[in-house]
């Protein structure tokens, strides 16, 4: 028998680009992208090669363990299970189903979304939290309140404007939101091919600043005062799509009362933009039809996120570029079927009274009932596929929460600094070694991939859904479960639209919903209260949210030059994450490691130099929350006073520094949870300091 080749999909980040891979009769393998795949076409990154690191990492969790006075030890699945029925069993039979909460990372892959998921319904929690607070529910918040569907995607092909607002696609080769477009690489050429414009909002001269005919640089966490005063010159103006206006939405007149005073003179103290430009970029929005507007996730970690990002759902709105060839549109996307199939009691679930808004509860709330010991407070959590110990602002308070647990149930490929805190780690088998798929969208059709297992499990290693249902059935809570299995929950997820996972592995790729069909809000209503788009939101006045956006300090509190001077923190610190590896994840793999070694801080020079740092060299970094050590960059792509620190270590395998040591978590977005994590004071001064010679 010769070399096999099995088409498959990637699952470290949300492109789950296809895979082509070759096994060689010795059980090699090599990975190439999928040719034939509809949104990767053949290119994969660096990182896909990691998928086979992955099967031979030394670190590799490979049995269940569990914590004793001793340290962790091995033990079979069937003492975990029990374990693990036995704990669970106890804390929910004396303190009800609310004391069990799930906590998920990114959804990479839906077994990330998915996973536990069906357990929370048959016990009937609806704690279930995660990373939404810093990524997405901020984006998606904002845009149902005012257009009623979750996020759109860019309609690249068609448009005459593109505009990168608080996004980095080109450096995280991001595609759009659900694929639909395929890469950068293919977007990018294309758009320049048609003499498009491009433009970024970005306060670092970023890969896709770089890429951009205009870089608007602004000042971090501001944009809402920006995305204000464009909506001022649209409206005051009257430059904007009146047919829609006057057609589709409601609420116009409390707007332009609302950013009557929103100048760009206004936002020009406040964002940094010279108030020309800011009217310049409005006037050429307004005028360039069809135009689009990417958001992304540099708007979500602040404590004004979500205002950011209705204002530029206000301005795509307002400017007639939703859901019209060329604009921002809402692309086919096969939504699979509901899980949990049982409906949860949300408005049980921790601090729903603060956070109604979103489908699920924020972080920070369920930490701070932790701390504060409250009556309904969650006693045991399973964290799945999440590292929350190192990606919540404030490692150190939410070592602390996860500390006051009665329980903590990790699944894991590896160690992390969240499994030290377990009490019992789960040793997970990783997408090469288990059924998974994908639904994606694209202009032409709705679509799913299936991932499928191309080789064993490394030692004890199972899916988590076959864990998931054995759980369940020891504590006799699995009669109504949809699936048993990895295969099967892929089976059930497809089924809602007449796929099964048989015809996936004959196929690969299945179509399961037409080509896109533009301005659907002609014909059905939108799905907000009014079914109009909402410039005044009624469902966020309804559950007593300020219902148009708001300007408020991003960091939540005054971070101005002279506050922080007195408090003796002159600079202001973010964060980036550099393409090269996805967050905390496999920091011990060569394909993830071998280019992008260490954390670094970017730092002017301006601000090197009067501190005598320089290249290459050690600092501390300090906030108010704590201090880090890592090696400075000096770059003139950071504005003077603004420091950059690389986001995703500090796992003990990697014994680098972890930003979010320095990131308050005691203030956040009053709809979203979110924390400042791309906003702290600091100061940075040389690690060394060498003694004067005698
Ligand atoms: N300061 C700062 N903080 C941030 C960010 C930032 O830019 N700056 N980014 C934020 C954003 S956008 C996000 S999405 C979050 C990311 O937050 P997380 O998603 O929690 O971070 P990851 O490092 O991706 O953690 C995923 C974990 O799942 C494990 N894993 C991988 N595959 C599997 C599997 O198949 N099964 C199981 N059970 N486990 C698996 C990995 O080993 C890893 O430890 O961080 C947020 N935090
Ligand atoms: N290789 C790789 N790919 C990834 C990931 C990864 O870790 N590695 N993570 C995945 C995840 S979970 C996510 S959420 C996405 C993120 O992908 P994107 O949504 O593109 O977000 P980022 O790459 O974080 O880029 C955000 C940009 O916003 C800028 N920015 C920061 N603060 C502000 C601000 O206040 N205003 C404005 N206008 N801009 C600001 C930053 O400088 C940065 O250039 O990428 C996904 N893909
Ligand atoms: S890590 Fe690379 S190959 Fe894998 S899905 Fe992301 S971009 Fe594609
Ligand atoms: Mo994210």
């Amino acid at each position: 028998m010769g070399d096999q080749f099995l088409r498959t999909i990637c699952q470290f980040c949300h492109n789950n680009c296809g895979l082509l891979v070759r096994k060689s009769t010795s059980g090699h393998l090599l990975i190439h992208g999928d040719p034939e795949h509809p949104s990767n076409r053949g290119w994969c990154c660096p990182k896909a090669q990691a998928n086979a690191e992955i099967l031979l990492a030394d670190d590799r969790l490979k049995r269940p363990l569990r914590k004793t006075r001793a340290g962790f030890q091995r033990i079979s699945w069937d003492e975990a299970l029990d374990y693990a029925a036995d704990r669970l069993g106890e804390i929910l039979a004396k303190h009800g189903p609310l004391s069990l909460a799930r906590c998920t990372g990114a959804p990479v892959s839906y077994h990330s979304r998915d996973g536990f998921l069906q357990f929370m319904g048959e016990v009937g929690s609806p704690n279930l939290t995660g990373i939404g607070n810093l990524c997405m529910a901020p984006r998606m918040t904002a845009y149902r309140a005012v257009t009623g569907g979750a996020r759109t995607e860019p309609d690249y092909d068609a448009t005459n404007l593109a505009i990168f607002w608080g996004a980095d696609p080109v450096g995280v080769k991001r595609f759009a939101s659900y694929a639909a477009h395929g890469g950068m690489n293919r977007i990018l050429p294309r758009l320049k091919e048609r003499g498009v414009k491009i433009i970024c909002i970005d306060p670092y001269f970023s890969a896709t600043a770089q890429e951009a005919d205009q870089w608007i640089r602004i000042n971090p966490g501001t944009d809402t005062a920006l995305g204000l005063a464009m909506i001022h010159v649209l409206v005051a103006n009257e430059i904007y799509d009146k047919e829609f206006v006057a057609g589709y939405s409601v609420g116009l007149a409390e707007l332009a009362g609302h950013v009557r005073d929103c100048t760009p003179e206004w936002a020009e103290g406040l964002t940094g933009i010279p108030a020309g430009v800011i009217d310049m970029l409005a006037r050429t929005y307004a005028a360039t039809k069809p135009a689009v507007i990417y958001e992304g996730n540099g708007l979500d970690m602040y404590a004004n996120g979500v205002d950011a990002v209705r204002t530029i759902a206000t301005l795509v709105c307002l400017a007639g570029n939703l859901d019209v060839p060329g604009g921002n549109v809402f692309m086919p996307f096969p939504h699979p079927a509901p899980l949990p199939t049982k409906a949860l009691p949300i408005n049980r679930r921790v601090w729903f009274d603060r956070f109604p808004l979103l489908p699920h509860v924020p972080f920070p709330a369920i930490k701070e009932a932790i701390l504060g010991g409250e009556h309904n407070r969650p006693r045991a959590m399973i964290v799945h596929h999440g590292n929350p110990v190192l990606v919540q602002a404030n490692e150190q308070r939410t070592r602390v929460a996860l500390e006051k647990l009665d329980f903590l149930l990790v699944t894991e490929l590896f160690p992390t600094a969240t499994t030290e805190l377990a009490d019992l780690v789960l040793p997970m088998a990783s997408a090469f070694e288990c059924y998974g798929y994908r639904a994606y969208s694209s202009v032409a059709g709705g679509f799913f991939a299936l991932a499928r297992p191309i080789v064993e499990p490394v030692g004890d290693a199972r899916p988590v859904f076959d864990v998931e249902y054995a759980l369940a059935s020891r504590m006799g809570l699995h009669r109504d479960y949809p699936f048993q299995d990895d295969r099967g929950w892929v089976d059930y997820m497809v089924k809602a639209h007449g796929v099964t996972v048989r015809r996936l592995e004959e196929e690969q790729i299945v179509f399961a919903l037409p080509g896109v069909r533009y301005r659907k809000y002609t014909d059905s209503p939108c799905g907000t209260p009014s079914g109009k788009v909402e410039f005044f939101s009624r469902w966020f006045a309804q559950a007593g949210a300020r219902p148009m956006p708001i300007y408020e300090e991003p960091a939540g509190e005054s971070l101005s030059r002279d506050r922080c001077l007195e408090k003796g923190f002159p600079l202001r610190g973010t964060s980036r994450r550099p393409s090269q590896f996805v967050h905390t994840k496999f920091k011990t793999l060569d394909a993830i490691t071998k280019s992008y070694p260490e954390p670094l801080v970017r730092m002017h020079p301006d601000d090197a130099v009067v501190r005598g740092v320089l290249e290459g060299e050690m600092v501390k970094v300090t906030s108010p929350q704590g201090t880090i050590t890592v090696k400075a960059r000096l770059s003139e792509r950071t504005s003077p006073g603004l420091v950059w620190v690389d986001f995703g270590w500090g796992n003990p395998s990697d014994g680098k520094a972890n930003i979010n040591v320095l990131c308050n978590d005691g203030l956040f977005d009053p709809v979203s949870g979110g924390t400042p994590n791309r906003l702290f004071p600091c100061e940075v001064q040389k690690a060394r300091v060498s003694e004067p010679k005698e």
